[in-house]
């Protein structure tokens, strides 16, 4: 049978119900027999020792199964907003998504912050309300909110009956009416139809799948995945409602690589998403910048196995082996459109990490870099001192790190208090030069840069604005390659602004390029080597920075609270000591609900002190909400650069 391909990514808040329903999904495909439980450890998809223990997923996991001719692989991915970074790869490889909603908690802010990212990509997004069974649950509430705070469109599917029971079942409805009303509202010709009193069964359902594969609508389903209600019809609509492609082999090879995983000798392991070609074992492939490898080994997903193949083609997942120098966001073959933009914001806090044992100092330096490697937002930096730090999103992320070090590499780890990852802006607009033969000027090349502020949150933009003529091609060989080059130490360079923090929001332009020529009979070939390029161009944007001036911002996060009413004066003592801006707070049944801006590294604190306050029953979710300048004195990092994979 030719079978189609689905890559599935299930996604929700913590605790939603992601991997309960992974595994519910796997037992009604018929891939386990038995039901495994994220409570006593035993899910095929949190299969870690630190999942286990912990009872949340930390790395996202890949897993098979069948739905008639449909061959999904499903990626479930933790929902602690800790391991962000685990969502955003994952996101551009899914052809669809089951989003997961508690039906007691409802829509969380990080309910809102994943719906806001599958939106921008367009991947068509199914809704599935979890837990029904649960005290507390209530449908109708869970779909008001899903309305007003995710999104307008929705078409649920049917209906949730014995709610809040061990015996909550999920119903189809039995007719049309209900998926018609929302589907005539993005579809003129259906509601002219409809007007006109003739419209075929068939006609609405291929309405829906039309909307939903357009991500134009989103169906909502209710369940409960650890008593099974409602997952059947899910899985049938994940067949049938989600887009699946055909598996096509011609055409050049393109990858994208979402995961990286060491086997147990350590080597590295590759979770690429085909999307163009074909791939053979023993092929020589091009990835990442410049770099060439052959594949060893290739592996696919098969009813909750991972099977070796010979090849693999578009559409597909598989796992690749023999690339030694591949990174996460690595594209293979083709290169794609530049893949450097993130969905989720960058992490907000960093932590200095000692070694226990000094003599650990060293193999500290290259566990910390595999780890890095692994997770595609995490940046370990060196300072001055030989100081390791890890940026960080949270406190839950550097107990698994130290986990991880001490559980995996067997290195014992102490982090000081996290500090806030501030960032520089440019204030204002700044030009530099160095000019071949000058004599500030130790190398050979002549680079002009001109460093602008761009809008908030853009990042860093670099563009070329010297003629092809001046361009040294025969070091770089295309245009475009040394554009690519010099956006690249350019880049480098910004990792330390003027007082060492990693410059950001601008846009560089490069006004000036000279090239050394040897003397003696004109030749083609120059003097200057990519190493001057290399080299000088941290010293011109030094210069730039300077005369533009950077402000030092610091992350800052919104806090959205719940606490009982009767702890909201404590509760608002402590926002105010923190140096909180309270946005919003409301009361609603006996919650008092408040929304605050505070600086990330104050939100940590919030955090800790929040059970004391409220008597551990207030909950806390912050989401980035951007940087701000901070007040007084600006700190000052003496760190340098991130330092490359100690391979
Ligand atoms: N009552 C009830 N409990 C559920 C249901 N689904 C999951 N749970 C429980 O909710 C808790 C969290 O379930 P998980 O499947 O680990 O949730 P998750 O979304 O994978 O969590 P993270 O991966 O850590 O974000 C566990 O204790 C589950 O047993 C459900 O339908 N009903
Ligand atoms: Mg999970």
């Amino acid at each position: 049978v030719s079978q189609k391909e689905l890559n599935l990514g299930i996604l929700a808040h913590v605790d939603a119900g992601k991997t309960t329903l992974t595994e519910r999904l796997l037992y009604e495909a018929g891939v386990i027999d038995r039901i495994g439980s994220v409570d006593a450890g035993t899910t095929l998809t949190d299969s870690l020792a630190l999942e286990r223990q912990r009872g949340i997923t930390i790395k996202s996991a890949v897993v098979s199964f069948a739905i008639d001719d449909v061959h999904v692989n499903l990626i479930d991915t933790p929902g602690h907003p800790d391991f962000i970074a685990e969502v955003e790869r994952v996101l551009s490889v899914l052809d669809g998504a089951v989003l997961v909603i508690s039906a007691v908690e409802g829509v969380q802010p990080q309910t809102r912050v994943l719906m806001r990212a599958l939106e921008r990509l367009r991947v068509p997004t199914l809704l599935f309300v979890n837990k029904i069974d649960r005290a507390g649950a209530d449908d109708e509430r869970v779909l008001a909110s899903i309305a007003e705070r995710l999104t307008p469109a929705i078409v649920p599917m049917g209906s949730a009956c014995e709610l809040a029971t061990r015996r909550a079942s999920f119903v189809l409805f039995d007719d049309d009416e209900h998926l018609v009303e929302a589907l005539t509202e993005r579809d003129d010709e259906l509601l002219a139809e409809y007007l006109a009193g003739d419209v075929a069964a068939s006609r609405v359902r291929d309405a829906l799948s039309v909307q939903t594969r357009r991500s134009l609508v989103h169906p909502v389903y209710f369940g409960a995945a650890i008593t099974g209600a409602g997952v059947v019809e899910l899985k049938e609509a994940i067949a049938k409602l989600l887009p699946s492609t055909s598996p096509d082999g011609d055409g050049p090879l393109a990858a994208s690589v979402f995961k990286i995983e060491r086997g147990a000798g350590g080597e590295k392991i590759a979770y690429a998403r085909m999307f163009a070609g074909t791939l053979r074992v023993r092929d020589r492939v091009s990835f990442g910048r410049d770099l060439e490898g052959k594949v060893t080994a290739i592996e696919v997903f098969e009813r909750g196995r991972a099977v070796q193949r010979n090849s693999v083609a578009a559409g597909a997942i598989a796992t690749l082996s023999g690339l030694h120098e591949i990174r996460i966001g690595d594209r293979i073959g083709e290169p794609g459109e530049d893949d450097t933009a993130h969905e989720f914001p960058p992490p907000t806090l960093e932590s200095v990490v000692d070694a226990v044992d000094a003599n650990d100092r060293a193999r500290l330096r290259v566990a910390l870099a595999q780890l890095a490697e692994q997770d595609p937002l995490i940046n370990v930096s060196q300072d001055e001192a030989n100081e390791l730090s890890v940026s960080l999103y949270g406190e839950v992320q550097q107990q698994v790190i130290q986990a991880t070090l001490a559980d995996e590499y067997g290195i014992e780890t102490a982090f000081r208090e996290v500090t806030p990852l501030y960032i520089e802006r440019p204030r204002s607009r700044g030009e530099a030069v160095e000019i071949l033969h000058a004599e500030s000027n130790p190398y050979e090349a002549t680079i002009g840069l001109r460093v602008e502020p761009a809008a908030e949150g853009s990042g860093v933009a670099f563009r070329l604005d010297v003629s092809t003529a001046s361009v040294p091609l025969y070091i770089y060989k295309t245009r475009e390659s040394f554009e690519e080059h010099m956006g690249r130490y350019v880049r480098d360079a910004l990792a330390g602004g003027l007082l060492g923090w990693p410059v950001t929001d601008c846009l560089v332009t490069m006004t000036q390029c000279v090239y050394a020529i040897p003397d003696g009979p004109p030749s083609r070939q120059g003097r200057s080597s990519a190493a001057d390029f290399r080299k000088l161009t941290p010293i011109v944007v030094a210069q730039a920075l300077e005369d533009a001036g950077t402000t030092v911002c610091e992350p800052i996060v919104r806090a959205s609270l719940e606490a009982p009413t009767e702890s909201l004066a404590r509760v608002m003592t402590a926002l105010g000591r923190i140096g909180a801006v309270v946005e919003e707070s409301s009361l609603r049944g006996g919650l008092a609900v408040v929304d605050a801006l505070v600086p990330a590294a104050r939100a940590v604190e919030l955090t800790r002190r929040l059970p004391g306050l409220t008597h551990g029953e207030g909950v806390l979710a912050s989401t980035f909400a951007g940087h701000a300048p901070v007040t007084g004195e600006p700190p000052r990092r003496i760190r340098s650069a991130a330092f490359e994979n100690a391979e």
